[in-house]
């Protein structure tokens, strides 16, 4: 394969369905689910419960709205959510957990996006104390975006959700990129699943379906979870199309993710040796890489624009921070290019555009 341009490494949100997967789509059984009368939506619904180990699944249209309703589901105002402070729910969406649950966030530290149960049985508010919020819920991310693709290991999931659990607290998980962790370390997508209440996870990014996402758990969770999707607008009506990219998704793109994770691999060993680059390759365990530009040269932002006038595309996520993610439109000749123009940007020199 060679590369296609732009060789658009801003996100695995960017993937466009293949020839195979409009197909499948085009061709969807549909129905008016918000009737519940999808067969498709029914069916994708089904196989994640399945997936994830849980009673039942609910399809929703952004991983965004996956998180929100499972947090308004397991939640009441005035409550409190423990997360890590890089986590989605806290820096991209637009303050949700206080605009539509009413909640407060304790966020914690921890490396690569990791918390430790420690930390988290030290957050929990004294529920006797009438000044404080009722901690009530925590919210993992699986794999972890801003920690940079972290997969958690098992046993420190387990390990939090025994003290969560000892203190009437729920858990939910963030899985938008779960697949991505359980083909990268092997460990089945239900065994992720096991400790927590809700389940969110997308067929938007990796597995490249053009929309949609889901929230699994207990069929109680799933059925307030769906109240609250009607509430936030996310009632779709032929939604069977869009599922059947998502059961196509599934049953096509999981095992590939490999291919993803190895070109990530491939993209941060490369980047490692160009002079101004920091990274430590050995931090990238599945299809997102994160660098950090040597100040000296410039910035993230200026060299992004460089970039983008090669067409190779990549986010600059702080002032020095720069974010590629790899997925199934960019294949390993189109990181070798992305690698080589990197270089010549660099050694020709970025320049500021102000
Ligand atoms: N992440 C997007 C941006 O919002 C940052 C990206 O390009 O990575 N959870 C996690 C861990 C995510 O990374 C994202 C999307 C979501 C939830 C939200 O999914 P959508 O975009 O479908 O609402």
């Amino acid at each position: 394969m060679s590369a296609q341009f732009p060789i658009d490494l801003r996100s695995d949100t960017v993937t466009r369905p293949t020839a195979g997967m409009r197909r499948a789509m085009a061709e969807a059984e549909v129905g008016d689910d918000v009737f519940g009368d999808d067969p498709t939506v029914n069916r994708l619904q089904e196989r994640v419960a399945d997936l994830l180990g849980k009673e039942a699944a609910l399809f929703v249209p952004s991983g965004t709205m996956a998180n929100e309703v499972a947090i308004r589901a397991l939640t009441e105002p005035g409550q409190e959510i423990i997360a890590h402070r890089d986590s989605h729910i806290y820096l991209y969406e637009g303050g949700g957990p206080a605009a539509l649950s009413g909640c407060s966030l304790r966020l914690l530290e921890g490396e690569r996006g990791l918390i430790n149960a420690e930390a988290v049985r030290a957050a929990i508010r004294n529920p006797e104390d009438p000044h404080a919020p009722m901690s009530s819920l925590v919210v993992l991310e699986n794999t972890h975006n801003r920690g940079g693709g972290t997969i958690w290991p098992l046993p420190r999931i387990e390990e939090i959700g025994a003290v969560a659990r000892q203190a009437g607290l729920r858990m939910h998980l963030d899985g938008a990129r779960l697949m991505n962790a359980s083909v990268a370390s092997g460990i089945a997508a239900k065994d992720f699943a096991k400790e927590f209440d809700t389940v969110a996870m997308c067929f938007s990014k990796g597995l490249g379906a053009p929309v949609g996402s889901a929230v699994a758990g207990s069929r109680a969770a799933v059925k307030r979870a769906h109240r609250f999707r009607k509430m936030f607008g996310g009632g779709m009506r032929q939604a069977g199309i869009l599922a059947a990219g998502a059961l196509y998704a599934l049953d096509h793109h999981v095992e590939r993710l490999a291919e993803d994770h190895a070109n990530a691999a491939l993209l941060a060993r490369g980047l490692a040796a160009i002079p101004g680059i920091v990274i430590d390759p050995s931090t990238v365990e599945t299809n997102i890489v994160y660098f950090d530009l040597d100040r000296a040269r410039g910035a993230a932002a200026d060299l992004c624009r460089a970039l983008n006038e090669e067409r190779v595309w990549m986010l600059a996520v702080a002032p020095q921070r720069v974010r590629a993610v790899t997925h199934l439109d960019v294949s390993r000749e189109g990181i070798e290019h992305a690698i080589r123009i990197l270089r010549r940007v660099l050694e020709q020199g970025i320049h500021s555009a102000g």
